[in-house]
């Protein structure tokens, strides 16, 4: 359908939105070369955007920047613990409104992909399993478990029928042309035997049993049942090959970037490698293509998984978490996607012939009805590639695709970038007359640590057994935190006391802070992965009771692997105090000749232990403003550096409409709010390793791993916490933070992101585009120089040659404006005596 008639269509149905959600189904089904869409073969161009990963009033502007970025599918996982966060409670509120996050993509005209797993692994909560469905007796997650396959179906059934119900399937006129059950289970099933098989089939039967007529994937899952398509995620996937010849080769996830962990440093894939891998896809036969992610957004509330999932989940994505495009690799890959569009038809119904030159390089010649349209790949990571192709000569760099829409001319090479880079720059709340950044004025007030009353009952508990429970079993996931509490008595002929005496404690992560008759001992937290680990210190004993309160926090609960559910969390046991003594071996006067040093230990796994979940002050919300709180918070002599604070402040929202971001440099971990909306986790104090990191520039050629292109080495791993502006007033506004481990306040600030800086080259014969962001204008030029100049954005240099005009044109042109287009042409900048190629390279201040 030609794009003028295509708009006329949608503005009809607009104003008969109903009737043509009713009457105008729309046939989506596929043969082994592509899905299609009322009988014709397509090229697909999908993006996953998770809508609670961003707001509901930040997904339109997010959609439509996919859609400018040539995007013409959503995709999105459906968050199962996010919907059904306890039992039978259904939660489909603000960000979790997925049926008006799929309604917003069909406003703006695109496909969506839904994937409903319902485990989704994602680097999300476990997996999005609710906990209480662990806490199910009889339970066993993703086999052929009755009770499992219950819950999954109720739940899945209920999707379904929403998305019917609002008429959301193409079927039905709706946007929804792909739905996926299960989520690379073939990745791991080895562990789950016959049971994961017949799971595998019942989970096809269930997909097909709900008639919604468009086709149903499966991905990493060698073994799908027919209908069910099987399909590749991974950095590359040309070589893939679905399991049957009527599947089409589909990417369900092409990693844009990877994920970043507390502890770890900022990886980051290059546009270039990024924009080859989807090139060398649709070379090779691909139709259908996803990028994970294309937003990643941020992992707001407790979201994260893991454990150890840091609260941004930028991906390093087309769009920055914040919703900013992430240049040049939006504007990289925008060009491609133009391309690949442009050549639907010859790559969906071309015939296709490979012509190989040497083993690296492969030209694909795809023809339809005498037109050819053709690919030159090179694979070589090192060494450009010269050929020789219909007697004209072609230099195929490194590591790229070129692609020759009439076999002639190269219209795109994925190694040229030719979109501008832009500098994302964080700026300080200045244009406002509220006296911030620096005058945030801090209220406070302790948690208590302290639940054990004088009777030794414990205040608030929850249940109490003579075993150590998993966390998970006793918090369902509420809170991070479960208060492990106990007492013992020492008697004066105990031989602890009066003894040096120290508390082992074996835990399953992720954090511990212990107490010993109410005097805290000692905090550890699970460093390097290792999330199983000891705690030991000395403690001193008194006579009488002596009460021990461990305090478990959770960072995010596994998300991956086999049996992933079933780890244990909290304090797994043993706990132990121990007292060195030393007597002879008769246990009499010690003589001199014949002295043993023995433990005596007190193992208090078998106690009584009381179960506390959550702090004092989850349960007074105190992070809400709007409630009104018993006692109060304190104005006086701030805290710094001490563990178990609630911080409280307000401020004024930035002017403008760059996103905004939270500075909490200087704080310790715990968890922020604005106006009672969850910012996330924070952890600025954990430092990224100092090594991993490349010194110089990444290099896109060669196969690409999550620690190829890291930066931010032994710096915070995430110092800037997104504050969406739909959380903000345009009065006043309530920050409150809980530290956890002690931080100082003082330094934190709000900041906008914007584009401080852009740089972009062209050759001779094209145009040069610059743009700033939002309204903000380009106020200086710092380097223009037209002929030979060299060097990268931020060190570009002059060559021998150059034009003297370059830098007043670009002046003229560009400053004052918020974008501006430069005719690269030595009719437009000046002669330059150059003899080779000439190049004009940039760089602007926003
Ligand atoms: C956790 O969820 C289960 C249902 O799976 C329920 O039986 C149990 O009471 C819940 N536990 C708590 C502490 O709420
Ligand atoms: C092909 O490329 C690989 C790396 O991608 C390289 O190791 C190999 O030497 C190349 N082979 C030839 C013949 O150029
Ligand atoms: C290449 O050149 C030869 C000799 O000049 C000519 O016969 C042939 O038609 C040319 N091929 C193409 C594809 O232009
Ligand atoms: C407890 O931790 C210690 C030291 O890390 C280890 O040697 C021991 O095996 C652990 N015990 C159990 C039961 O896991
Ligand atoms: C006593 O415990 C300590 C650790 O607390 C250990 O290093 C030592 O080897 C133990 N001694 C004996 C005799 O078991
Ligand atoms: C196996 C795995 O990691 N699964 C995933 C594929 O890639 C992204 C990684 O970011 C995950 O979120 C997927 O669910």
């Amino acid at each position: 359908m030609a794009s003028s008639s295509s708009t006329g269509f949608l503005s009809f149905c607009f104003s008969f939105l109903l009737l043509c959600s009713l009457s105008f189904s729309i046939d989506v089904s596929h043969d082994g070369r592509a899905i299609t869409i009322n009988g014709e073969r397509k090229i697909l161009i999908s993006g996953s955007i998770h809508y609670p990963r961003s707001t509901s009033e930040m997904w339109p502007s997010l959609i439509r920047k996919a859609k400018e970025g040539g995007i013409d599918t959503i995709e999105t996982y459906i968050f199962w613990n996010a919907h059904e966060p306890l039992y039978r409670q259904y939660d489909f509120s603000g960000n979790r409104d997925v049926v008006r996050f799929i309604k917003t993509i069909q406003n703006e005209g695109l496909n969506a992909v839904l994937r409903i797993g319902p485990y989704v692994c994602a680097e999300w909560n476990y997996g999005g399993f609710p906990v209480w469905l662990h806490n199910i007796p009889g339970i066993e997650l993703r086999t052929n478990n009755p009770v499992y396959m219950n819950e999954m179906s109720i739940f899945t059934t209920k999707i379904v029928d929403m998305m019917m119900h609002e008429n959301l399937f193409a079927s039905q006129g709706g946007p929804i042309i792909i739905a996926q059950i299960e989520n690379e289970f073939g990745n791991v099933m080895g562990p789950y035997g016959e049971g994961g098989k017949e799971y595998i089939k019942w989970c096809a039967d269930l997909a097909e049993s709900y008639g919604i007529g468009i086709p149903w994937i499966m991905c990493q899952q060698a073994d799908a049942p027919p209908p069910m398509i099987n399909t590749c995620n991974g950095w590359y996937c040309d070589e893939f090959k679905p399991n049957s010849p009527t599947s089409p080769k589909m990417w369900t996830e092409n990693w844009t970037g990877w994920f970043k962990g507390w502890g770890l440093a900022d990886p980051h894939r290059t546009a270039e490698d990024v924009a080859c891998a989807v090139a060398r896809f649709f070379q090779f036969g691909g139709t259908f293509q996803n990028y994970y992610m294309y937003h990643g957004g941020t992992n707001f509330g407790r979201t994260s998984g893991g454990p150890y999932i840091s609260t941004s989940y930028d991906y390093d994505a087309p769009l920055d978490e914040y919703g900013n495009l992430n240049q040049p690799k939006w504007g990289h890959l925008k060009q491609l996607h133009v391309i690949l569009k442009s050549l639907e038809k010859v790559l969906t119904y071309g015939s296709v012939k490979n012509v190989e030159y040497g083993i690296n390089t492969t030209v694909t010649i795809f023809t339809l009805e005498g037109k050819s349209s053709c690919f030159f790949g090179n694979k070589d990571d090192k060494e450009d590639a010269t050929i020789n192709f219909q007697n004209n000569t072609y230099t195929i760099p490194a590591w790229s695709v070129s692609i020759l829409p009439d076999c002639h001319t190269e219209v795109y090479n994925t190694a040229k970038v030719n979109t501008q880079t832009s500098i994302m720059v964080k700026k300080d709340n200045d244009g406002n007359d509220y006296e911030e950044p620096y005058g945030l004025k801090w209220e406070w007030r302790k948690e208590n640590p302290s639940h054990v009353k004088r009777n030794g009952l414990v205040e608030g508990s929850l249940m109490a057994a003579e075993r150590l429970l998993d966390q998970k079993v006793v918090t369902n996931d509420t809170s991070d935190y479960l208060w492990y509490i106990t007492s013992f008595h020492v008697k004066k002929d105990n031989p602890l006391y009066g003894r040096e005496t120290v508390l082992r404690v074996n835990t399953s992560g992720h954090i511990i802070h212990a107490f010993v008759n109410k005097r805290h001992v000692g905090s550890q937290f699970a460093e390097n992965g290792k999330y199983k680990f000891t705690f030991e210190r000395k403690i001193k004993l008194k006579l009488g009771r002596n009460d021990i309160a461990l305090l478990s926090a959770s960072v995010g609960l596994p998300n991956y692997g086999a049996n992933f559910d079933l780890g244990p969390l909290g304090i797994s046991g043993p706990v132990h105090v121990t007292a060195k003594v030393i007597t002879n071996d008769l246990g009499r006067k010690i003589s001199s000749q014949k002295i043993i040093t023995q433990n005596i230990t007190t193992e208090l796994d078998y106690n009584k232990w009381t179960y506390k979940v959550g702090l004092h002050g989850e349960q007074q919300k105190l992070h809400d403003p709007s409630v009104s709180h018993y006692g109060k918070w304190s104005q006086r002599a701030l805290p710094t550096n001490e563990m178990f604070v609630w911080y409280k402040t307000t401020f004024a929202a930035p002017l403008g409409s760059d996103p905004v971001v939270v500075d909490l440099r200087g704080l310790g971990k715990g968890q922020a709010w604005v106006n009672g909306h969850s910012l996330g986790r924070y952890w600025p104090s954990y430092l990224a390793k100092e090594d991993g990191c490349s010194l110089t520039s990444c290099d896109y050629r060669g196969p690409y791993s999550d620690k190829k292109c890291m930066t931010s080495c032994g710096r915070s791993s995430q110092r800037w916490y997104h504050v969406p502006r739909d959380f903000l007033n345009d009065d006043e506004n309530t920050l409150i933070l809980f530290e956890e481990f002690g931080g100082n306040p003082w330094n934190v600030k709000f900041q906008t992101v914007t584009v401080g800086s852009a740089c972009a080259n062209a050759y001779e014969g094209n145009t040069l585009e610059l743009s700033c962001q939002g309204e903000s204008v380009i106020s200086s030029v710092r380097f223009a120089s037209f002929g030979e100049p060299t060097g990268a954005c931020g060190s570009f240099e002059a060559g021998q040659c150059e034009s003297p005009n370059a830098l007043s044109v670009i002046e003229k042109a560009c400053v004052g404006q918020n974008s501006c287009s430069i005719d690269v042409s030595e009719s437009n900048l000046g002669s330059t005596g150059c003899q080779a190629t000439k190049r004009l390279a940039v760089e602007v201040v926003c």
